[in-house]
């Protein structure tokens, strides 16, 4: 796929990278939200080659597009992308989740370059990109907001707050990324509540609504275009069908859980199997 501000490495190689460097962290750790990790990757690669418009060096550039995680605990992917765009040091991915380490457990704003909002109170993440967005549009900043938030935040009451008043105040410049992964803590997100299909939810707040396979590259670059390109006053939703742990089988096979097991012996088997399908 094109890479339009970086070289000519694949956007598919670009995921692979991030995959492989969120493994590693959850090595060094012994732990970490890999499932997550890994079924984001091709989101994260997209967004960060492709769509937004940043500059690795200078990752407080007022006219950046602001990427907010709304979702805490997948800080691990984050890192894995920001360690790939150059925004932060590749060696500091070894410190992942230790005392005075910039790359916390769960995504902190004043610790990390690049890691926009304290996320991990779920259901918050959308709102403040709202507000974002409007300062944004005040101030005639032609900046985009990303938010990327996750199916359980679909379930807070907070997250359709934000969702009505971002149509009432015509943001057309706020950007919603659900990875819908079909995971919450305590089971499926589409049992956990009486779900009508999300994507018409949305559309009946007054969205611009598109769903499309979270790891199909060609269809997550098709999406994130259209969203940017569609004019008008609409905000924008994306829902993204992802697989946890994508891209290892064993993992991807294994009961999917919130937070997927992953056995001390089986890092370095996890990251075999990664290296085993690694594209061009
Ligand atoms: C307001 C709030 N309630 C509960 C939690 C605890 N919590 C942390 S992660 C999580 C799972 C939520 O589902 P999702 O974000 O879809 O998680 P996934 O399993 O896909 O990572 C919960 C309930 C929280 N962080 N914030
Ligand atoms: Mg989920």
């Amino acid at each position: 796929m094109d890479n339009r501000r970086f070289d000519n490495m694949s956007l598919e190689r670009r995921a692979w990278n991030i995959r492989r460097k969120a493994l590693r962290m959850g090595e060094v750790q012994g732990q970490g939200y890999i499932g997550q990790a890994l079924g984001i990757a091709d989101v994260l690669a997209a967004s960060f080659f492709h769509a937004l418009n940043h500059r690795p060096d200078d990752p407080e550039w007022e006219g950046r597009d602001r990427f907010l995680l709304s979702i805490g605990h997948y800080a691990i992917a984050l890192y894995a992308a920001l360690i790939e765009a150059g925004i932060l040091p590749e060696d500091e991915l070894e410190t992942y989740g230790m005392d005075d380490s910039r790359m916390p457990m769960s995504g902190m704003a004043s610790y990390t370059p690049g890691m926009e909002i304290t996320g991990g109170s779920l259901g918050h993440g959308l709102g403040i990109a709202v507000g974002m967005a409007m300062g944004l549009k005040r101030k005639d900043n032609p900046a985009f907001v990303y938010n990327l938030m996750s199916d359980g935040e679909l379930g807070e009451g907070s997250t359709w707050e934000a969702a009505m008043s971002a149509v009432q105040h015509g943001l057309g410049n706020l950007i919603c990324l659900v990875d819908f992964n079909d995971q919450q803590a305590d089971g499926k997100a589409t049992e956990a509540l009486a779900r009508v299909p999300e994507e018409g939810k949305w559309a009946a707040f007054g969205w611009h609504t598109q769903r499309v396979d979270g790891n199909d590259m060609a269809a997550v670059v098709a999406a994130l275009d259209a969203a940017r390109a569609e004019p008008g006053d609409r905000p924008r939703v994306i829902i993204f069908d992802t697989l946890m742990c994508k891209g290892v089988d064993f993992l991807e096979a294994r009961e999917s859980a919130h937070f997927v097991r992953v056995d001390p012996d089986e890092w370095a088997r996890a990251l075999e199997t990664l290296d085993a399908g690694m594209p061009e």
